[in-house]
């Protein structure tokens, strides 16, 4: 069994430097893509792309609608890295494990993280397809102790209990507004807070209105863990989720979540997405 405790800073540098023999590119950017929302690293241009099994410690996942590649290339002319497929929680892993490529994008030079993932409206306003700016999220396994900072904390990667109350950057969630009303798409998109689940079953009703009533937005199996390790390393984070599926947050809906219907909706916003994260890196 993988321990937490055994990740090692010198781990990571191993990674790191693997990456950086490997690739021309030293990208300020960093971006995580969720499921269905994978091709934005294949529109990528000069791509170099290492699959997660080639790169020392690497997690691998095993989810459908993921690739398990890291992709380094130009988005409009701008470096930046990709994740082709992250590594979830319920897939078995420790959750240090399913965080630590935020580590090792650190370690090459990553500045900003772009987050972004596939989870279920709550809020009543959102429709499927709509975009999701992260203000804020609420983390049921953090709470809960499934920490990717557990353990013993080396002091290079920063500091043993590190703020997250302000993790979602406020100038980044201005731009992505401003960036949103000019592709004149501000009706699809919203600021909202992100949940964050241990998966893989889909919340049951009770259980969205809970997180209703706590005020969540959006329902999700990811991005809190990643966002807390770069906190502490100190990167800049944007996230937003695309809203695949309603939530049934009414006990005779007859509406149910399903995979297939979340890859779906991502393939389908395809274009929408790469032009607004492109304007994204391109300020
Ligand atoms: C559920 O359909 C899957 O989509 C989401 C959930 O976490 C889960 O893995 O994937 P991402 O968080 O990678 O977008």
């Amino acid at each position: 069994a993988y321990d937490c405790q055994s990740y090692t800073y010198e781990d990571i540098q191993e990674s790191g430097n693997f990456l950086l023999k490997n690739t021309k590119y030293r990208p300020s950017i960093g971006i995580i893509c969720g499921s269905g929302i994978g091709s934005l690293a294949e529109s990528l241009t000069d791509k170099e792309c290492f699959p997660y099994k080639r790169i020392p410690h690497f997690p691998v996942s095993t989810v459908r609608g993921h690739m398990f590649q890291l992709v380094f290339g130009l988005l409009d002319g701008v470096p930046v890295m990709c994740m082709q497929g992250r590594c979830h929680y319920y897939e078995g892993l420790p959750i240090c494990k399913c965080a630590m490529p935020v580590r090792v994008m650190k370690m090459v030079g990553v500045k900003y993280l772009i987050a972004t993932n596939a989870a279920g409206g709550i809020n009543e306003n959102y429709k499927v397809g709509d975009i999701m700016v992260v203000k804020d999220h609420v983390n049921f396994m953090g709470l809960a102790g499934v920490n990717p900072l557990r353990g013993f904390n080396d002091d290079r990667f920063g500091s043993r209990f590190p703020s997250v109350s302000r993790a979602y950057d406020i100038a980044l969630r201005a731009l992505a507004k401003k960036i949103g009303t000019d592709m004149g798409i501000e009706n699809y998109m919203h600021e909202g807070v992100l949940s964050c689940a241990g998966g893989p079953s889909y919340e049951t009703v009770t259980e969205l209105r809970a997180m209703k009533l706590l005020g969540i937005d959006a329902a999700g199996m990811s991005i809190a863990h990643e966002v807390i390790v770069a906190c502490q390393s100190g990167m800049t984070v944007f996230a937003f989720s695309l809203i695949t599926n309603k939530c049934p947050t009414t006990y005779d809906s007859t509406h149910v979540p399903d995979h297939e219907e979340v890859m779906k909706v991502g393939n389908s916003r395809e274009n929408m997405l790469k032009e607004f994260v492109s304007r994204m890196v391109l300020h």
